[in-house]
């Protein structure tokens, strides 16, 4: 490596949008303050001279901390082709890495589903990889913003959920998308399958992508979705709610989702034993963990309906998925009956659009 050494990063996305509508979102300042900026952020200042030898200047908030302004000159402007322009970020710590070149190249073609533009965004003259990576987070972030606005399909364009219907996983990340009013695009893929081993290494489900970037565990997925949009929050909001939904997100992670569901909705779903009978010595062992884990969150919920706040939470969207399969085994009605604030937080809980939009069908 010699001291004149530079790194690239190079990011495509396709859009069904004519290239001119891409190419305006980039000057127009009112189209550019929706998007251009990583999920999470606002925009709080936009000044744009869309010409050669003009100056923009960006300032992003991010949700907490401070703002961070980015701004630059036009070099080339071929409208609804290319736009050439350097990108200094403003802040002592970004502003390290000195000044960098942008090429947008606009392409449009005649797709499946109508006319689409691929937009290729070159990121030139990093000193460093580590400052070319963290940008490439970065730009995948805010192409998916871009994508969210323009293309028709609006976020379903960019967030993809994989997972089969039936789990109770793959359903708290649908049903934080639907509470959050965010659209995806969904797969109904079985676990192991060849597009959730693409993203995660354990072949679990739910797997979750947003553009390039993709994810799994459900707790990270849905950090991430509330985050990232606008809705209402899905975390509570005061240290101690937080801090109770913590608890009850690691006790369903931990032990109830391995009780209730793993050692006895499954035994049921998909008999191991002989004859293809569920396997009863797991099932009974399964039942007196049950009875106390109902008892302790019977006690927890009392007169409410929420685990945690007065707002639905993160442990919320993982507890109903769960819950709702006990009174559909023999033992489960009981078990459910004997824990009659559950069964009225969950009745409650079942009323949500959310939830009966991503109600899994049962054979
Ligand atoms: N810790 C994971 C658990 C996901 C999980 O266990 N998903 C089940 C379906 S509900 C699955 O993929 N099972 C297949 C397997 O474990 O091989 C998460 O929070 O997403």
């Amino acid at each position: 490596m010699t001291a004149r050494d530079t790194f690239d990063l190079t990011i495509a996305r396709t859009i069904r949008a004519p290239r001119q509508k891409v190419f305006d979102a980039f000057i127009k300042p009112e189209l550019l303050r929706q998007w251009f900026r990583p999920r999470g952020f606002t925009i709080t200042e936009v000044s744009l001279d869309p010409r050669v030898g003009g100056r923009y200047r960006v300032t992003m908030q991010p949700r907490t901390g401070t703002p961070e302004a980015v701004g630059g000159e036009y070099r080339e402007i071929k409208p609804a082709e290319r736009l050439v322009f350097t990108w200094k970020w403003e802040g002592k710590q970004m502003g390290e890495i000195g000044e960098t070149l942008v090429t947008v190249t606009l392409d449009e073609r005649r797709g499946e589903h109508g006319v689409e533009t691929e937009v290729r965004l070159l990121h030139s003259g990093f000193p460093a990889p580590e400052a070319r990576d963290g940008h490439n987070s970065g730009w995948n972030s805010v192409l998916s913003e871009l994508v969210d606005l323009i293309d028709p399909r609006g976020s379903a364009a960019t967030i993809t959920v994989y997972g089969d219907p039936r789990s109770s996983y793959v359903r708290t990340v649908r049903m934080a998308l639907a509470e959050k009013g965010v659209a995806y695009a969904y797969e109904p893929v079985p676990p192991h399958s060849e597009k959730v081993r693409a993203i995660c290494p354990f072949g679990r489900v739910p797997a979750f992508g947003d553009g390039d970037f993709t994810l799994y565990e459900t707790t990270a997925i849905v950090r991430y979705i509330d985050e990232c949009f606008a809705g209402p929050s899905l975390v509570a909001t005061n240290p101690w709610a937080r801090a109770r939904m913590e608890q009850y997100v690691s006790l369903i992670n931990c032990h109830i989702y391995d009780a209730m569901i793993r050692r006895y909705v499954l035994q049921y779903v998909f008999p191991k034993g002989a004859d293809g009978a569920p396997e009863r010595g797991v099932i009974d062992k399964a039942l007196p963990e049950i009875r106390s884990q109902l008892e302790v969150l019977d006690l927890a919920y009392g007169p409410r309906t929420l685990l945690a706040g007065v707002t639905v939470t993160l442990a919320d969207l993982l507890l109903a998925p769960i819950i709702f399969y006990l009174p559909q085994f023999p033992e489960g009605k009981a078990l459910l009956a004997a824990a009659p604030n559950v069964a009225r937080a969950h009745a409650a809980f079942a009323e949500r659009e959310s939830f009966k939009a991503t109600a899994p069908k049962l054979g």
